[in-house]
């Protein structure tokens, strides 16, 4: 075996755990010059001087690296010198980081011992650099060569006794030539069981879209955005998740849009905006991106929408031909009549409770909306994590229909994506319940037989392992047992599987929550140089706004022993199918050409892959309603949906809590304990409330309490429990909470999940406060 020199061998690396919070007064605006100089800051850090400024001239730029950060689409045509943020580049420097975790480590901690650590001290030891095996009994995770790692998990899949007792999890920065070949080789085995982070996302925004319009993604570019006059912002932090979208927004905002942020928080991103990339943005207090602020309670943006459809009829109604695109629902619409019969029907009570609103702000914003030639929806967690978080974004869809803003320049809908491939990767197949036709086209195109029966989602999966029905657990990437709900539950399924595979850049908790027996193997990341037999290799990866590029990594890996993605699944099919399948994995990982050939046969959309993506700013995917106003869903048309109006009541004496990010992580990476927009500092086991909803319990702010859930459970009321948590006042509704995720995560029970997409509820836990003694 290679030995590798490790900087920090003999050593962990320590991290600070403070446990004190400080509330300072919130940031009224995001980024400017702090921004840049806590990414270059991060980026010393982790990186050295060298290594960063290679780093940063290469996000983002073409023959670059796309940054793992977001999926927000670079500006077509104007790459600026540095499209990145503060957080791209805090996502860059974890990656790109010198520290690293080797075979040393490993045998100076038990897997016991790392059970105990937190999951900020654990990122932060550094990158993977071996193959690592634990062995059913055994203590301490050891190396093993890659060829023994390939038979210890090819040994799994020969001993099941279907092929659906493997579970093949994806997280979404995996790029689309890995998730084509890793979805085919779980298909080759026999399995749809492809659950994803998507599952766990936008899968409401997905199985929403789809039956409205019959397309999962979204119907916007950036140009729309640019020269939208309305722009709804609704359950989204673009200042923490996703900044670039705030250059994007004020561009708008220059040429003349109106800005709404919905949101139950004043986020300092949709509030203010200083540009680190104009120098008149690093002065002053920055540009007003948000005209309107509607403070709505948890949960009730379904009511919301509804209520502005409701005042949009009455406009319709009093001056007829005026305000409906009546054009648009006569020629491409469906289900109108009886969507405007649950409309006229509409308690405006209802909406007034749900909401939290007054009459008059609703209004105003009807106003705006009837008003406005282009309207663009936009939308993430605080949406799609709801028990009705199907029938939120549909309600959405029904008022730019009514509208006509679907299908036409500077209008659309705009779910924005997580994880910087994660559209890609379900594109390229990586779904529990890909369409026949893609079914029929993988076995066309390789003379396999794909299996037709559904396989699991997430939360499915979990359930599988606990009745103890998988014996093969195996994740390409992401943190399983932090991202998934009620942890306990996770962390006991996970340890019914005879092995769990996690393919990983950086160690994390789901390295500690094992099977029997368990590998980590050891990958590359979008930052490091690909080079296989002699020969550089690229990725491609597909933005929220279904724009293809490619992507080259430019770094020296941390490892000569990491192998890609691709070469991972590829080594790892080979082994468990024999040299006689059909597919020619050998070839594949040698040049991923090859796979991009197969994919512009399989997937319509890539024709012409491998030139087309080598285009300056690659290429946009179809999208039929964008495109052409075509709707190919079960009516032909754009499907007004009628759902039953449902918004999230708060029970007497508890609080509806929504589990979110701070401004210092990316999801279960914790880079500090910072949250610096929201001014809440050195400490994330905090749980913020109304000032008033403090004072009613009997409570103070910085006392510490227990957060309990309560939840109808198989056998009556059952509760979970985080401890000590720290009390802070926040500008939040009444009624309604908020916290870190994943601290909250064993909180969130595994059955509550939204109607349809199965999502789990993040943004609405039951929840009662217990002060500590
Ligand atoms: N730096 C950084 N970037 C990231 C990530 C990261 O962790 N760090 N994660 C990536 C991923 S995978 C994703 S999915 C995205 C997530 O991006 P976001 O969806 O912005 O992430 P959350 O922190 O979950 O924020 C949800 C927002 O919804 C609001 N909200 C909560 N409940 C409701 C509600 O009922 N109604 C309304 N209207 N608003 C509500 C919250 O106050 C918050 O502002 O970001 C991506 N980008
Ligand atoms: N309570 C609560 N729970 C949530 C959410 C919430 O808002 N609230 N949000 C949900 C959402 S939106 C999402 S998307 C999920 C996120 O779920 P995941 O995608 O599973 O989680 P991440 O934290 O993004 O995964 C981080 C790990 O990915 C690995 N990694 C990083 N880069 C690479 C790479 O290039 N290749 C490989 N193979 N591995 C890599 C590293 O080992 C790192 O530790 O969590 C969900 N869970
Ligand atoms: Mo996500």
């Amino acid at each position: 075996m290679a030995h590798i020199h490790h900087p920090d061998a003999d050593a962990d690396v320590t991290v600070d755990e403070p446990d004190v919070v400080h509330v300072d007064h919130v940031k009224h605006y995001a980024a400017g010059v702090p921004a840049v100089a806590v990414a270059l800051q991060r980026g010393m850090e982790q990186m050295g001087p060298v290594r960063t400024a290679r780093t940063l001239a290469k996000l983002n730029q073409r023959n670059g690296f796309d940054c793992p950060g977001c999926a927000w689409p670079e500006t077509p045509g104007h790459r600026k010198h540095a499209e990145f943020c503060e957080n791209g580049a805090k996502a860059v420097a974890e990656e790109a980081t010198r520290r690293q975790v080797g075979p040393e480590f490993f045998a100076r901690h038990s897997v016991a011992d790392l059970a105990t650590r937190s999951g900020y001290w654990l990122s932060q030891q550094g990158r993977l650099t071996h193959p690592m095996y634990l062995a059913p009994g055994d203590t301490h995770y050891r190396p093993v060569d890659w060829d023994e790692a390939d038979r210890i998990v090819a040994a799994e899949f020969a001993a099941m006794t279907t092929p659906d007792e493997a579970v093949f999890y994806t997280s979404g920065r995996t790029s689309n030539e890995a998730a084509f070949v890793y979805q085919l080789f779980a298909r080759s085995l026999g399995t749809n069981n492809l659950p994803d982070c998507s599952n766990m996302c936008h899968e409401s925004s997905g199985t929403a879209l789809t039956s409205s319009i019959g397309i999962g993604k979204g119907s916007v570019s950036v140009p729309d955005l640019e020269h939208a006059d309305l722009i709804l912002i609704a359950g989204q932090n673009p200042g923490t998740n996703h900044p670039r979208m705030l250059g994007t927004l004020a561009n708008a905002k220059a040429n003349g849009a109106r800005i709404v942020a919905i949101n139950p928080l004043p986020e300092a991103g949709l509030m203010r905006f200083k540009d680190p990339q104009k120098v008149g943005g690093v002065i002053g207090t920055g540009s007003k991106l948000a005209d309107d602020f509607l403070q709505v309670r948890i949960g009730g943006d379904m009511a919301l929408f509804r209520g502005v459809a409701k005042l949009v009829l009455d406009a319709e109604r009093a001056a007829p031909g005026t305000v409906f695109d009546q054009d648009f629902l006569d020629e491409h619409c469906a289900g109108v009549d009886d969507y405007l019969t649950l409309l006229e029907r509409l308690d405006f009570d209802d909406v007034l409770a749900a909401t939290g609103l007054t009459q008059a702000q609703i209004r105003d914003l009807a106003d705006a909306v009837i008003r406005a030639d282009r309207i663009v929806l936009c939308w993430a967690m605080g949406l799609t994590q709801q028990r009705h978080g199907v029938a939120t974004i549909a309600e959405g869809t029904n008022l730019l229909l009514l509208r006509g803003m679907i299908g036409k320049p500077g209008a659309g809908l705009c779910p924005v994506r997580g994880h910087s491939n994660v559209q890609g990767d379900r594109t390229m197949g990586i779904y529990e319940k890909m369409p026949e036709a893609f079914l029929a086209a993988v076995d066309h195109e390789f003379g396999i037989t794909s299996p037709r029966a559904h396989g699991f989602d997430t939360v499915a999966a979990i359930d599988a392992m606990t009745r103890g029905q998988v014996r093969v657990f195996m994740a390409m990437g992401g943190n399983f047992v932090s991202a998934a709900p009620d942890t306990r539950a996770t962390e006991a399924a996970l340890a019914q599987c005879r092995l769990t595979v996690q393919v990983s850049t950086k160690l994390n908790e789901s390295h500690v929550a094992t099977g029997h027996a368990a590998l980590i193997l050891p990958t590359l990341g979008r930052t490091d140089k690909d080079v296989i037999a002699g020969v550089p290799q690229q990725v491609s990866v597909e933005d929220s706004m279904s724009v293809v590029h490619l992507s080259r990594g430019s770094l020296k890996p941390a490892s000569e022993l990491l192998h890609s993605e691709v070469a991972i699944i590829c080594d790892l099919a080979e082994a468990t199918l024999g040299p006689d399948h059909p597919v020619e994995w050998s070839a594949l990982k040698h040049d991923y050409d090859l796979i991009r050939d197969r994919i512009s046969r399989v997937i319509p959309g890539f024709e012409g892959f491998n030139t087309r993506v080598r285009a300056k700013d690659g290429f946009v995917l179809p999208h039929p309603p964008r495109d052409a106003r075509k709707f190919e869903t079960s009516t032909g048309r754009a499907n007004f949906a009628a759902y039953p109006l449902e918004w999230v009541p708060v029970p007497a004496g508890r609080l509806i809590l929504q589990t979110m990010r701070s401004h210092d992580q990316y999801n279960t990476t914790i880079y500090g304990h910072d949250d610096r927009y929201r001014g809440v500092s050195g400490n994330r086991h905090v749980v913020l409330l109304h000032p008033d909803d403090i004072t009613a319990r009997g409570l103070r702010p910085g006392q510490h309490v227990d957060v309990v859930s309560e939840f109808d459970g198989p056998d009556g009321l059952e509760e979970r429990r985080v401890t000590d948590f720290e009390v802070v006042a926040y500008d939040t509704p009444r009624g309604n909470a908020a916290a870190y995720y994943p601290e909250t995560n064993p909180l969130i029970p595994l059955r509550s999940v939204a109607a349809e997409s199965n999502t789990p509820v993040s943004k609405a836990v039951v929840v009662r406060l217990e002060p500590r003694a």
